[in-house]
């Protein structure tokens, strides 16, 4: 029986997995690195600065610290500034419904996001109140696909692992809720996500009535 369900941020919720691939194509066309939706998939998820390392290997440059930093705070810089635009109704259609449905039902609710910018983001789209907990990249040590952040949220609900179903849309994000001992639906296609239990294409596809039936 699903007590908690636990909700990815970034492509889940909202599209700003958009926003992040391209700060980082603007900012590999800079350094010369050919970088397109394929090699973004394994950014998804992951931390600022794991996501700059996969960069620089793709181009095979390795650079001193304070430069990778300068570059890391760089393509952050253009990150808030495209969600600084965003409008409230590019949430995606139906997560606010599918979230208050749940909570009716008695199922918790928590955000776990890898994101140092998951709070702004929250505020911008005005839905942190949708959330019965709220796990971000400034409360981890360990980004996905260690299951850190998805424990972390279970226990702010205080629900068993087992209990808890997770949506999720990178490829880490999935492997940090299997290793989590969470079930798992994910947002893409197979083809993106294969190991995870459930795939649907948008978020709202699955439904509350489904999710009591687990
Ligand atoms: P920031 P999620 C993740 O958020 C993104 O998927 C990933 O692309 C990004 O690098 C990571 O947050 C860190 O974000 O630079 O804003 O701290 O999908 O876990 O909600
Ligand atoms: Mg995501």
């Amino acid at each position: 029986m699903i007590q908690a369900v636990i909700f990815d941020l970034d492509g889940v919720l909202v599209d700003t997995a958009h926003y992040h691939f391209i700060a980082w194509k603007r900012l590999a066309e800079e350094l010369g690195v050919n970088f397109t939706e394929k090699e973004n998939e394994k950014l998804k998820g992951v931390s600022r600065m794991k996501s700059l390392e996969i960069i620089l290997e793709l181009g095979k440059i390795k650079l001193p610290d304070a430069e990778m930093e300068r570059l890391a705070t760089k393509k952050n810089e253009w990150f808030v500034e495209y969600i600084n635009a965003m409008k409230p109704n590019e949430i995606f259609p139906g997560v606010k419904e599918l979230i208050t449905e749940l909570r009716a039902n008695g199922i918790k609710v928590a955000l776990a996001s890898s994101s140092k910018n998951a709070e702004t983001v929250l505020n911008l789209l005005g839905i942190k109140q949708y959330f019965d907990a709220i796990v971000d990249g400034t409360m981890i040590v360990h980004t996905k696909p260690d299951p850190e952040i998805f424990l972390l949220a279970a226990r702010k609900l205080n629900a068993p692992s087992r209990n808890c179903l997770v949506f999720e849309d990178a490829e880490a994000g999935v492997e940090a809720a299997l290793a989590a001992g969470m079930r798992c639906v994910g947002v893409g296609t197979k083809e993106q996500l294969p190991k995870a239990h459930f795939i649907v294409e948008k978020t709202s596809q699955f439904t509350v009535t489904e999710i009591k039936k687990l």
